[in-house]
């Protein structure tokens, strides 16, 4: 059993107990299993191998007693926790679906199934289009008009998943593929090799000898629930965690055709087929033909070159103009990974993150990074321990001290301050004007008229202590649509101000999304790519912020934080004198 999946159970049981409230001492048990939950999160080890090494004691991680060292024990011996059973057994478990919804937690959700006798999203979208749950306590019109929204999200993620969910399954499958010895390689293709914030299915391509070995030993992978399909060179299975996933073994000769058509999109091999039409050849998933002979299949770059294009990078075969730009050879050389030179978004202990300023300091050096900013929350994010005026002060003394512990790397003060409904900031600009780099950005009120909205980004971006606009549209991926607003003005403004927009590459966030990178790319705009680190782990999360800036076209000059740490800082919006 993964750490995940350890985590996802204890969670579980802690939404239970909130529900369910039957447990005397409910809510110190809950908190105890949010802290082990979190604690497993960012262990770095393996809790299985923990659990079966004699020398080890579960109860040596934080937040893990004697009590859940025990059902850690039995979910690794036998893949479940009979206690966690038990919980689900009091309750229908169609309840625990509304918890997918935003705004909804498990208080409400006793709420509506003690109150209003709601079992279901299904029942929960009848009561709110009745008008039935305006009456019940803390609810009003407003709410029941947020839980529909919440309702169609929910309905339009339903059979996709999350691109980190997708990535991490295909390096477990992959790696479980490789020790196979007669594996030559493996290669995940569809919507992840595109990068795509979500992802419906994994595509992974296999090439070596014997593929009835290779499928045999495939659906041994012990995450499968069950089988759908199994031929001669394709095997569909879907996953316990319910991601389906195609395996083809694929001959090397036509290795690159069926990668090139296994990763699509549909739409881009569609225009890519008419281009080998117009020659009057054919593009399939076994090659690029004349006839029945074959001109190109063993690689991409081959096929690509054959048709008189450019290889086009993964992230950019959407057909949204790519084709076109490597006929004449303007494709954007976009920006990579190992460009980027620091992270200018994360969370320490001292508001909801995991780790102190310098253990995120040397993490960070450790990566090859040469700056960060420390951005906690400030006091109006309750719920993420926000810091007041005087904590901030205090906060700011100590990242200059981390200074000088940590060297070789520029440790920056900052801060996430929160854009209030009006406008205005949390901060005065008293103290703004004391950290070295200020980014802003909306935590609450989400659901306001787009006018109010506008209005509300357009001032925070003239406080001229603002340089950069922090996770710009607020959405949250598959759980929050981005909020209201006027995109273009707002992008105006922060282009005449000098605001950078943020690119948070949390895979929750990925915001701004890459129709939107594409959008401020075109108008000139420099972005940033951040984490929003809460742990050292989450530095790594970089990968997708920065796929989805290739998605949008973007290259390393429009990206600052590729810039060495004195560039960076004259590229932001000059300080008030
Ligand atoms: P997903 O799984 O919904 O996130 O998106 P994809 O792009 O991974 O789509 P999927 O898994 O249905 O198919 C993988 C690739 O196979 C797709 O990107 C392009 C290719 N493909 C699938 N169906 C067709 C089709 O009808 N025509 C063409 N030209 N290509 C197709
Ligand atoms: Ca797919
Ligand atoms: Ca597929
Ligand atoms: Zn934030």
């Amino acid at each position: 059993m993964e750490n995940r999946e350890i985590a996802a159970v204890f969670e579980e049981i802690s939404n239970l107990m909130k529900i369910i409230q039957d447990d005397p001492k409910w809510t110190f048990k809950a908190a105890a299993y949010d802290r082990a939950k979190r604690s497993i999160e960012s262990f770095p080890e393996r809790l299985e191998d923990v659990a079966r090494d004699p020398n080890r004691k579960l109860t040596d991680i934080p937040g893990i007693g004697a009590d859940l060292a025990k059902k850690i024990t039995e979910m690794v011996e036998t893949g479940k926790s009979s206690y966690h059973q038990e919980q689900l057994a009091k309750i229908p478990h169609s309840l625990l679906d509304m918890l997918q919804l935003q705004t909804v937690g498990p208080q409400k959700v006793r709420l509506f199934y003690q109150q209003a006798h709601i079992n279901s999203v299904d029942e929960l979208e009848a009561a709110a289009k009745e008008g039935r749950l305006r009456d019940l306590p803390g609810m009003s019109e407003k709410s029941e008009e947020n839980i529909l929204k919440a309702i169609e999200v929910y309905r339009r993620a339903a059979g996709r998943f999350r691109l980190d969910t997708a990535y991490e399954t295909a390096e477990v499958l992959s790696a479980w593929l490789r020790d196979l010895k007669v594996v030559e390689e493996v290669t995940p293709a569809g919507s992840l090799r595109r990068g795509r914030e979500t992802v419906g299915d994994l595509d992974l391509l296999v090439t070596g000898r014997d593929p009835a070995a290779i499928a045999d030993h495939f659906v041994k992978f012990p995450g499968i629930a069950s089988i759908l399909a199994k031929g001669e060179d394709k095997v569909s299975v879907k996953l316990k965690n319910d991601l389906q996933v195609d395996v083809r073994m694929i001959e090397r000769s036509a290795y690159g055709a069926a990668l090139h058509y296994f990763t699509g999109s549909k739409e881009h091999n569609v225009a890519m087929r008419d281009i080998a039409k117009r020659r009057g050849w054919k593009l399939s998933e076994y090659g690029l033909f004349h006839g029945d002979k074959i001109l190109a299949g063993r690689t991409e770059e081959e096929i690509f070159a054959k048709l008189g294009l450019e290889w086009i990078p993964p992230e950019l075969r959407e057909n949204l103009g790519e084709i076109e730009a490597a006929e004449i050879n303007e494709l954007p050389r976009l920006v990579e990974q190992k460009d980027i030179r620091g992270d200018l978004q994360m969370h320490t202990t001292a508001s909801d993150g995991h780790a102190g300023i310098e253990e995120m300091a040397e993490a960070a050096k450790q990566i090859g990074y040469k700056y960060i900013l420390i951005t906690d929350h400030s006091k109006a994010v309750t719920v993420a321990n926000g810091l007041d005026e005087k904590r901030a002060a205090e906060h700011i003394r100590r990242i200059h001290a981390a200074r000088k512990k940590v060297k070789g790397i520029e440790i920056w003060a900052g801060t996430e301050v929160d854009i209030l409904g009006d406008g205005k900031l949390d901060y005065s600009n008293a103290l703004l004007k004391q950290f070295d780099i200020v980014l802003a950005s909306v935590h609450s009120r989400m659901t306001m008229p787009a006018e109010e909205m506008t209005a509300r980004l357009l001032r925070a971006l003239e406080n001229p202590y603002v340089r950069i606009l922090g996770h710009p549209t607020g959405r949250q991926i598959l759980r929050r649509d981005p909020f209201l607003f006027d995109l273009e003005k707002v992008f105006a403004a922060a282009r005449k101000f000098g605001v950078i927009l943020e690119l948070n590459g949390n895979p929750e966030r990925l915001d701004l999304c890459d129709r939107h990178v594409k959008l401020a790319r075109d108008r000139g705009m420099k972005i940033i790519i951040s984490t929003d680190a809460h742990d050292p782990k989450d530095f790594a999360l970089m990968r997708y912020g920065v796929l989805t800036a290739r998605r949008g076209w973007m290259e390393k000059s429009g990206v600052l934080n590729t810039q060495p740490p004195e560039k960076l800082l004259a590229g932001l919006r000059p300080l008030p004198s």
